[in-house]
C-alpha cells in the first residue's frame, strides 16, 4: 500500500508536550543507567508483610530529595512480556496485540534512545545475564543502535547459587557488571536487565532474608523473598555507583516492567491486600514503580498518571534533547501538556478520573459502574482516542514506516556496523 506515514507524523507532532523548563535539561549530559525491575509492582512499595517492609531501600527513595516516585505509573505491556516493556521506553511506540514486535519486528528501522543520544557522544550498552538470543535481543538491539551488550557471556565463575530462572542472580550480576560499567567512555547510556524477581521467584533459602507469605498460593507466597533480594542488590548497586565515582552525574531510572502476579492469584491477593479485587483494584494492580534519579533536581511524590510509553520523552526532555520532531507516541510526565490518559495494549485505559475495563467505564474512588451522560461521553472520547494511537503505532511498527521518515539531523542506524560477539580469548 501506499502508507507513508504521513497521517503519523502529523499526528504525533500534533500530541508533543513541550517540555517541563523547571526540568528540561535537568540531566544534561549526564549518564543514563536505567534498571528494569522485573516483575516489580507498586504494591509492593511501602507494602509490610507480617510487620516488616518487603523493599525498605526502595522505600527509602521515595520522597528521596533528588528522586521523583511516580506512583500512578503502569505498565501497558501484552504478550510480549519484558520485550514490551523494552520496547515502549527505547521507541515509545507500542508494544503489538500479539506475540513480541522484539521477535517478528527486529529489523524493522527504528529510531530508539541510543541512536538519539549518539549525536551527542552516548556510547550505549545493556547488561543482562541471560542468553543475548533470548527476546532476540542480539538482534533487534543493533536496530536500536546499541554499541554493546553484555549477556550471559560477559559473566565468569558462576555457582548454582549464583543463577535464577533466566540467567545470572542480581547481586553477582551488579558486582560482575560494574567493571564493564566503568570501562564504557562517558557519557554513557546503559540499561541493566535484572532477573532474580521473575516468575515462580524460586531463591536459594540461604539467600533469603525475610519469610515468605503464607495464602497458600505459592506464586504469591513466593513473590516477596526475590523482591527483597532484588531490593538489596538495587541498594549493592546504588553503593557501587558511589565508590566508582559514578553517582554524580548520573541519572538513574528505575521502573517494573509487568505484573508479577496474574489475574489467577486475586484470591490470595485480596487476602494480603485485605480487600477485594475488584475491576478497578486490578487495573490498579498494573501499576509498577516509577522512580527517576537526578543529582540535583528537585524529587518527590508525583501522581500523575502515565505509562511506559511516556518514558522515552520523560528522559530525553531531562537530557536537554527535543522531541518535537520524533515519532513518538507517549509525552514526557513533567510536561504541564502531559495528557493523564494510560492506554492498555488491549483498549482499556486508567485515567484520574475513569478506568475503562472489558465493555464498562468505572469511576475509580468509588469502584462503581459509570452511568452519567456527560462522564461517559468524555470516556468514549478517551477510549477513543487510545484506540487512535494504538492503531497508528501498529501502522509504523507493521509497516516499518520510520524506512520512509528521518527527522532532521538525525542519522539512520546501520544494523550492519554493530556486532556484539565477544573475541574469544
Ligand atoms: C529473560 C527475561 C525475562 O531474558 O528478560 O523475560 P519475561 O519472561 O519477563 O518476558
Ligand atoms: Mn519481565
Amino acid at each position: 500500500d501506499s502508507d507513508d506515514g504521513t497521517e503519523v507524523v502529523n499526528y504525533t507532532k500534533s500530541n508533543y508536550a513541550s517540555p517541563n523548563e523547571a526540568y528540561f535539561g535537568a540531566a544534561e549530559g549526564m549518564n543514563v543507567v536505567y534498571l528494569h525491575l522485573e516483575s516489580f509492582q507498586t504494591f509492593l512499595m511501602d507494602y509490610e508483610l507480617n510487620g516488616e517492609e518487603v523493599t525498605p531501600f526502595l522505600n527509602s527513595l521515595i520522597g528521596e530529595e533528588n528522586t521523583m516516585y511516580f506512583d500512578n505509573f503502569f505498565h501497558q505491556t501484552a504478550q510480549g512480556k519484558t520485550s514490551d516493556a523494552e520496547f515502549m521506553l527505547e521507541n515509545s511506540l507500542f508494544g503489538l496485540p500479539k506475540g513480541s514486535a522484539f521477535i517478528t519486528k527486529g529489523q524493522n528501522t527504528y529510531q530508539a534512545a541510543p541512536a538519539l543520544l549518539k549525536d551527542r557522544g552516548y556510547t550505549s550498552a545493556v547488561f543482562h545475564g541471560n542468553n543475548g538470543t533470548f527476546w532476540n535481543r542480539s538482534e533487534i538491539y543493533k536496530s536500536f543502535g546499541y554499541d554493546h551488550f553484555f549477556d550471559i557471556e560477559s559473566y565468569t565463575n558462576l555457582t548454582d547459587q549464583d543463577m535464577a530462572e533466566y540467567g545470572v542472580m542480581d547481586k553477582p550480576f551488579f558486582e560482575q557488571s560494574a567493571p564493564l560499567l566503568e570501562s564504557l567512555p562517558e557519557p554513557f547510556y546503559s540499561k541493566f536487565i535484572t532477573v532474580a524477581h521473575h516468575f515462580p521467584y524460586k531463591i536459594d533459602p540461604a539467600l533469603t532474608t525475610i519469610e515468605k507469605a503464607a495464602t497458600g498460593d505459592a506464586s504469591v507466597d513466593n513473590y516477596f523473598q526475590t523482591a527483597r533480594y532484588a531490593d538489596e542488590a538495587i541498594e549493592q548497586f546504588f553503593t557501587q555507583l558511589e565508590e566508582s565515582g559514578l553517582a554524580d552525574n548520573t541519572m538513574v531510572v528505575m521502573y517494573g516492567d509487568h505484573y508479577g502476579i496474574s489475574d489467577n492469584h486475586n484470591a490470595a491477593m485480596s487476602q494480603l491486600l485485605g480487600k477485594e479485587i475488584t475491576p478497578v483494584e486490578n487495573t490498579k494492580l498494573q501499576r509498577v514503580p516509577l522512580f527517576i534519579h537526578v543529582p540535583g533536581m528537585e524529587g518527590g511524590v508525583n501522581h500523575t498518571y502515565g505509562g511506559q510509553i511516556d518514558l522515552l520523552p520523560t528522559v530525553m526532555h531531562l537530557l536537554g534533547v527535543d522531541t518535537q520532531n520524533n515519532v513518538q507516541f507517549g509525552t514526557d510526565l513533567l510536561s504541564p501538556e502531559h495528557e493523564e490518559l494510560v492506554t492498555f495494549r488491549n483498549g482499556d485505559f486508567a485515567s484520574p478520573e475513569i478506568y475503562a475495563v472489558g465493555e464498562q467505564f468505572y469511576n475509580p474512588e468509588t469502584g462503581l459502574p459509570i452511568e452519567d451522560e456527560k462522564q461517559l461521553e468524555i470516556a468514549e472520547n478517551l477510549q477513543e482516542h487510545g484506540t487512535y494511537e494504538l492503531q497508528l503505532s501498529d501502522r509504523v511498527v507493521n509497516g516499518d514506516l520510520l524506512r520512509f521518515y528521518t527527522p532532521p539531523g538525525f542519522e539512520p542506524i546501520d544494523p550492519a556496523d554493530y556486532n556484539y560477539q565477544v573475541d574469544p580469548a
